[in-house]
């Protein structure tokens, strides 16, 4: 449509489309984003090991490799693949969930483990595999039990 061919119609028709573009973005039903977080959360829940991702990510390529040379089951969410800004949507929802805007973003039954820093930390304190059995820790400094 060209607008300024519509004379007062398109004045009006203007005033809409400024309208409907000012609308907060919708999350589906017009309740802004809780909508996308209620789904991030069931994703979270359904699966023990998820990570949010980039394709072109290498912090996430590491990570997934690290998980699938442990022979871990994980879901990733390519964030990068999704279609128009969806993706960047996801990573605000995430930021206001997990206070984390990067990716990879790293969740392990229900938990926010955090970024590839954080995982890579977590393997090396042999710590990684116990929180994805959802086993006690038997790595880290040597606190034991007590
Ligand atoms: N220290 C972070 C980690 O260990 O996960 C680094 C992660 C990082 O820098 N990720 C980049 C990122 O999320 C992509 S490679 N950039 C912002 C964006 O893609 O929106």
């Amino acid at each position: 449509i060209v607008w300024s061919r519509l004379g007062s119609a398109g004045k009006d028709l203007g005033l809409l489309r400024h309208v409907l573009s000012s609308m907060p973005p919708s999350g589906g039903g017009g309740n802004g984003g809780a909508a996308l977080t209620a789904k991030i959360n069931s994703l979270i829940s359904e699966n023990t090991v998820i990570v949010f991702s980039k394709t072109t990510c290498p912090y996430c390529t590491k990570v997934k490799n690290l998980l699938t040379d442990l022979d871990v089951q994980f879901k990733a969410v390519e964030l990068d693949t999704l279609a128009g800004d969806e993706g960047a949507k996801w990573q605000e929802a995430l930021h206001a969930k997990s206070g984390q805007r990067t990716v990879p973003n790293v969740f392990i039954r229900g938990q926010h483990i955090g970024g590839c820093s954080d995982v890579i930390k977590a393997f090396d304190e042999n710590k990684l595999v116990s929180l994805i059995n959802g086993e006690p820790a038997t790595g880290g400094t040597g606190a034991g039990a007590g």
